[in-house]
């Protein structure tokens, strides 16, 4: 395949070709070292996506590394790939309880410290990617797996009026920006998806300004998630009058029994499965893997065992879940 670097015209067999065709915003989370330092991973990423993910350098720690300090350097790096390549970029993520900065968790706040604390932060982030984003995940993993409000420094000290509160706040720095909740295995039916459903049903009756809402669909081959119950519940948030993205997908594909190609071909058609499933949908605007290639992710560090949950190969070789969702674009 040949690679048409820093072009603005799609390659016409590429992804982001297929899918600005159909309409969805075809991303990846980008990791800044290889960004700066691999002109492959630049290269790959300009030529197949339209839309990237910082994978973490917007997060709280990383931007805000102080009380009175922001840190914009990184971020903006990937702001400007983006537009050099006529990308979309979805902002990622402003209020997550595993990325607390030290400044922040060590100290013994009161509310009103910590309201003043957290308002500050999403407006100087939000207002400084003002009109540059057109998503942010405004609020990530707030629903804890047993399907009750995580209980998180937010939550502990300002209560749970937190969540609202900040949708607020950011849709103030930034009327314009798409707010998502995001979060993971809550892509189908159970318990975790009704409460997200809850929460965000609630926030809309109240005129919360919340517009979409993220599933990451960090997954596996074992068990996958049943499509007619991701199907399901994309259409009761449209009901809800919300947007869905698929926002940080990856397949592990583990050890098992099987031989490597098996294994591939299975994560292939959870792939496909996914894309069919968010084409389908009239609210799913977006799909947005996690990571560029085998290369770059954070499985195997994670889970402590090899694993290659990407589209890519470890050589930026297209693998047979990118076949199978180029395959699944150009099918009408
Ligand atoms: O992939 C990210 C990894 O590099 C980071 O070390 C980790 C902690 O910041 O976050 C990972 O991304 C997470 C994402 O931000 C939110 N959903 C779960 C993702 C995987 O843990």
């Amino acid at each position: 395949m040949v690679f048409l670097s820093g072009s603005t015209q799609p390659a016409n067999d590429s992804l982001r070709f297929f899918a600005q065709k159909r309409g969805i915003g075809i991303g990846a989370a980008v990791a800044i070292r290889p960004l700066r330092k691999d002109s492959s991973y630049r290269t790959v990423l300009a030529r197949e996506f339209n839309m990237l993910t910082p994978e973490n350098v917007m997060k709280f720690k990383p931007i805000h590394p102080e009380r009175d300090r922001y840190d914009f350097v990184a971020p903006d790096t990937l702001v400007d790939f983006a537009k050099r390549h006529d990308m979309q970029v979805r902002g990622h993520t402003l209020v997550w309880y595993q990325s607390e900065p030290d400044w922040l968790t060590a100290n013994k706040w009161t509310r009103e410290e910590l309201m003043t604390i957290l308002r500050e932060h999403i407006n100087t982030v939000v207002s400084h990617y003002r009109g540059q984003l057109v998503a942010w995940d405004m609020m990530n993993e707030a629903i804890a797996d047993n399907a009750s409000l995580r209980d998180t420094i937010w939550l502990k000290t300002i209560g749970q009026d937190y969540i609202e509160l900040a949708f607020r706040w950011a849709h103030e720095a930034d009327p314009k920006v798409r707010l998502f909740y995001n979060d993971y295995d809550s892509e189908g039916l159970g318990a975790k998806s009704d409460a997200i459903y809850a929460l965000v049903k609630d926030l809309r009756q109240r005129d919360v300004p919340i517009h979409g809402v993220g599933l990451q669909m960090h997954v596996s081959i074992n068990n996958p998630p049943n499509p007619e119950d991701v199907a399901a519940n994309i259409k009761r948030l449209n009901d809800l009058g919300l947007e869905v993205q698929i926002t940080e997908m990856d397949v592990r594909i583990g050890s098992g029994t099987e031989n490597l190609e098996q294994r591939l071909a299975q994560q292939a058609a959870v792939y496909r499965n996914m894309m069919r499933v968010c084409l389908e949908a009239e609210n799913c605007t977006a799909f947005v893997v996690w990571g560029l290639s085998d290369r770059h992710s954070w499985i195997p560090s994670h889970y402590n065992q090899p694993d290659l949950p990407l589209i890519f190969d470890k050589s930026f070789r297209p693998k047979p879940a990118y076949e199978a969702l180029i395959e699944e674009l150009q099918r009408m």
